[in-house]
């Protein structure tokens, strides 16, 4: 039995990623018995299972981490522009250690169950090992993309030789020489692992069943003078960030695609190509909501890749036709399409030539068998609701997530479900999240539920529940924000299309992270008017 089994915690705080981290410290510096359960060994979230060789950040270093302490951003030093995996990761485990939030935390504790008691006001947590935790408040700052699929192909369990997931990368590193690598899934994952393998293997072999636009990555090391410039600058950098569409500093121009001269839109875009990121998805404010708008920008996007491509025959087929660009994330790379002019990497198109089977030695297609030595998953996520749903939880009324959420997420600004009180979650449906700045979006995210649970205390509040008409609102609202983009024309799994079965509807607000900031300030402001406090 675990020591802590006995006694209830204020609250509980799932994740040990950016969001759950923050939570944890400033629950703990406001006084509260807050624990953390982790299902990972250490501390990273996303930048813990996500280590694959080229996993890097598509939002620049020094705007894609914490802004809360600025003794913090003064002194930590971001060497590149757009940081690796092992930097972000070595960044958040210095954050833990800054402020020693390690003790906080219980490690290698997948939470399997959660049931609230409504006589106790009080949540049961369980946790794949069979332990139980109690508290008032659970907070689940589970991630968005945090559960990985396989894919269901014919014979897939029966391959003999290595298996890996870029979501779930051993610690180790992999090492590829003289290998015969094959990678299912061209997402940003794909894109980036590929031209990695395809320099060490003996030979790569990607499966690509939707071509996606990728922009190249323009890395570099920070000079030394713009690291005294950002330092300077730094609090107006945040400042400039905290109601930005995208919790960055940077906007999409003023003017419309169509009202530019072609030279003035060449010239914007070039910029915002050369800008790299996810910039090129934020140049005419147009862009993602006219179709014309879009066509120029897909225009542009395409010649790029033409340009890098030595075969227009393979060119054809990395060129994506399925998708207004931008409304599937635009991926970033270090030589994806380059890559496809190595002598050793050959590009498989599922759609002319589907998979048949997997078999023990390699991938047999509609046209020919490929032998493979390592086969990499990059097949993406059960996104955002995919987490919470694989957890058996329970709220008031014993109602069970998966039966209310039956016909699609319903939020109140993403923190609250109608029937489960005191419970929030994080970076959720119903929140900007994936389309911003995680870190900025991630700090106002528990600065606001933790408000509200100080706000609770203060005032002898047992139980906060968000009202139901609040959250048909606000998703309504939600869909029709989408509604009016180019976004809900994609595949995506920001519709759950990449999911059988999944209920297909946009998940992330769409509106701006500023606006959905001003939303969460006035209902603070205005005393919490769509929750029921008792
Ligand atoms: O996952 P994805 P991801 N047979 O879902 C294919 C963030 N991220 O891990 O599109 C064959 O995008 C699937 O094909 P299709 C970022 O937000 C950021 O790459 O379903 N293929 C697709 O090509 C990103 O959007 C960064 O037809 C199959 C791929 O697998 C999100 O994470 C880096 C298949 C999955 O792509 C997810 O990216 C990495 C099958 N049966 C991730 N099943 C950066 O910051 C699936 N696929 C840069």
């Amino acid at each position: 039995m675990h020591p802590e089994q006995g006694s209830p915690f204020d609250v509980i705080i799932i994740g040990a990623g950016f969001a759950g981290l923050y939570g944890v410290h400033q629950a703990a510096r406001a006084g509260l018995n807050v624990l953390g359960l982790e299902a990972g060994a250490g501390v990273g979230g996303t930048w813990y299972w996500n280590k694959y060789p080229g996993a890097r950040c598509d939002v620049e270093s020094v705007d894609y981490s914490y802004s809360f302490d600025e003794e913090l951003q003064q002194s930590w030093t971001w060497t590149e522009r757009f940081a690796a995996q092992p930097e972000i990761l070595a960044y958040i485990r210095h954050v833990a250690e800054r402020f020693d939030l390690e003790r906080h935390y219980r490690f290698g504790q997948r939470v399997t169950a959660a049931r609230f008691d409504e006589a106790a006001a009080q949540w049961t947590l369980r946790t794949e090992r069979g332990d139980e935790f109690r508290s008032q408040f659970v907070v689940f700052a589970t991630g968005c993309l945090s559960t990985p699929i396989k894919p269901n192909i014919p014979g897939i369990e029966t391959f003999a030789g290595e298996e890996l997931f870029t979501a779930q990368w051993p610690e180790q590193g992999v090492s590829f020489e003289g290998k015969r690598v094959g990678v299912i899934g061209t997402g940003s994952s794909g894109i980036q692992v590929s031209p990695v393998i395809a320099r060490e293997a003996e030979a790569l072999t990607v499966f690509q069943r939707s071509a996606n636009f990728s922009v190249p990555v323009p890395n570099r090391p920070w000079t030394d003078d713009e690291q005294s410039e950002i330092r300077a600058t730094y609090r107006q950098r945040r400042e400039n960030s905290y109601y930005a569409p995208a919790a960055t500093p940077h906007r999409s121009l003023e003017i419309k695609a169509l009202d530019l001269t072609a030279e003035q839109r060449e010239q914007a875009m070039e910029d915002r190509w050369n800008g790299g990121g996810v910039l090129f998805n934020k140049v005419f404010p147009d862009q993602n909501s006219d179709l014309a708008a879009n066509e120029l920008v897909r225009e542009f996007a395409v010649a790029k890749i033409r340009a890098k491509v030595d075969d227009q025959s393979v060119a054809d087929d990395l060129i994506p036709y399925d998708h207004p660009i931008g409304t599937k994330r635009i991926c970033t790379d270090s030589g994806y399409y380059e890559m496809f002019n190595r002598p050793n990497v050959e590009l498989v198109n599922l759609r002319r030539e589907p998979i048949a089977e997997v078999t023990p030695t390699g991938i047999r297609t509609a046209e020919k068998f490929i032998e493979l030595d390592t086969l990499v998953y990059a097949t993406g996520f059960d996104a955002m609701t995919g987490t919470l749903l694989r957890i058996d939880l329970h709220g008031a009324n014993d109602a069970r997530l998966g039966d209310v959420w039956a016909d699609g997420p319903v939020t109140y600004l993403g923190f609250g479900i109608p029937g489960f009180p005191n419970m929030f979650s994080i970076n959720s449906v119903g929140t900007p999240s994936v389309m911003a700045n995680m870190v900025l979006h991630s700090e106002q995210q528990l600065d606001w539920v933790l408000a509200l649970v100080e706000h609770c205390r203060a005032n002898g509040i047992r139980t906060v529940e968000t009202r139901e008409e609040a959250a048909v609102k606000w998703t309504d609202h939600l869909l029709e924000v989408a509604e009016g983009t180019l976004f809900v024309k994609a595949d995506s799994w920001y519709m759950g299309a990449n999911i059988e079965g999944k209920k297909r509807v946009f998940m992330p607000y769409i509106g701006g992270f500023g606006n959905y900031r001003r939303y969460c300030d006035e209902e603070r402001e205005n005393g919490y008017p769509n929750f029921e406090l008792t």
